[in-house]
């Protein structure tokens, strides 16, 4: 029996608009996976076509995931995405051409062609650039939180890793100072059962990595990643929580990485019914069945979106590949940042 609350399914329109969604919000959430998921299936061909240097990485089955927390958060509030939250950068406003001339190198990307390339943010939209190191970005998340607290600002940090980087120092020490110091955090775990090619019974020996929170001193909750408004709902809850000072809530969004570790990676360890099984709750096809059964979503609306993700994202690449190679003799410059370019006292 897990100690963490299980999350209830959304059961209907009713319900999700108490939760602070009306039916366009709905629509736009549904778009925004669909963008999600065709960046990433553009950018596996752009791959294949040899024009994205490095490795390549996608969030496949993890679209309901990451849209669903990014939509709960507050323009204010801050989030250190990882390699699957491809969702959380549409979502908060990241624009699909300057992703793909991230991924191709290109001077307009987030890093203007300075890191690889999932390892983007856009700090103007609240969001800060993973490193590679996991979970290094949990104990940022919690800096970030603690600086909230200690300037009396009404703003939350969300801090995402994986059920792999659940079993480093980092994350205990992270959640550890969270809970002490009861910081406005929300940590969002992508279980997505596998880290590179090891199992969870090989990464984990609780039922349920949630179940964890308890021990910190908050609470742990688990949700089904696949159902986007079953995890914003959660999310909400726990972000708000956090803005009125409840301190930290832990969730647990159980999924399937749907492909590989990354493009290198044809994931053969993985039980093929596992895919069939993951397969038949895809995401966006849940997401777009809700739609038409509870919100009366229609074909022509339907084709109407589709047909305009289509539009958008081959848009967005003929601008991205017009996006020039950054200038070499530029290199150092915005990689580190200077004193002046810091607005705190202790920098000053
Ligand atoms: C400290 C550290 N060790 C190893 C790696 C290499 N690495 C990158 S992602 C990854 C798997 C992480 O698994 P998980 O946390 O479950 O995230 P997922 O990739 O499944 O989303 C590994 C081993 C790393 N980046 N950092
Ligand atoms: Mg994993």
């Amino acid at each position: 029996m897990a100690i963490a609350r299980e999350a209830e399914p959304v059961s209907s329109l009713h319900e999700i608009r108490e939760a602070g969604l009306d039916r366009e919000d709905l629509l736009g959430m549904y778009r925004t996976m669909l963008i999600t998921r065709g960046i990433e299936e553009r950018g596996h061909i752009l791959y294949k076509q040899g024009k994205i240097p490095g490795s390549f990485y996608t969030g496949r089955g993890n679209e309901a995931s990451s849209v669903g927390v990014a939509t709960a958060m507050g323009g204010d509030d801050v989030g250190t995405p990882l390699h699957r939250d491809m969702g959380v950068h549409v979502t908060r406003g990241v624009e699909p051409w300057r992703i793909f001339a991230q991924y191709m190198g290109r001077a307009d990307g987030p890093t203007r062609g300075r890191d690889g390339n999932v390892h983007m943010a856009d700090s103007k939209l609240g969001l800060l650039a993973m490193v590679s190191h996991l979970p290094a970005m949990l104990p940022v998340a919690v800096g970030c939180a603690l600086a909230f607290r200690i300037r009396e600002e009404r703003r939350v940090s969300v801090g995402w890793f994986g059920e792999g980087a659940s079993a480093r120092g980092d994350c205990h020490e992270a959640m550890n100072l969270a809970g002490v110091r009861r910081l406005p955090i929300v940590f969002i775990c992508d279980n997505n059962q596998w880290a590179y090619s090891t199992p969870t019974h090989l990464e984990y020996a609780c039922e349920t990595l949630a179940d964890r929170a308890q021990a910190y001193g908050f609470e742990g909750v688990v949700v089904d990643g696949t159902d986007v408004l079953a995890v914003y709902r959660e999310a909400k809850r726990a972000i708000e929580k956090a803005r009125e000072g409840g301190g930290p809530t832990m969730i647990e969004s159980l999924t399937l990485r749907m492909e590989g570790h990354a493009v290198h990676d044809d994931a053969f360890y993985v039980p093929k019914e596992m895919f069939e099984e993951w397969a038949k709750r895809d995401p966006i096809e849940r997401f777009r069945s809700w739609l038409r059964e509870n919100a009366a979503l229609t074909d022509d609306e339907e084709d109407e979106v589709a047909a305009s993700v289509k539009k958008l994202l081959a848009d967005a690449i003929n601008r991205a590949e017009e996006s020039p190679l950054p200038d070499p003799s530029s290199l150092t410059e915005g990689v580190f940042a200077t004193p002046e370019d810091l607005d705190t006292p202790h920098h000053k």
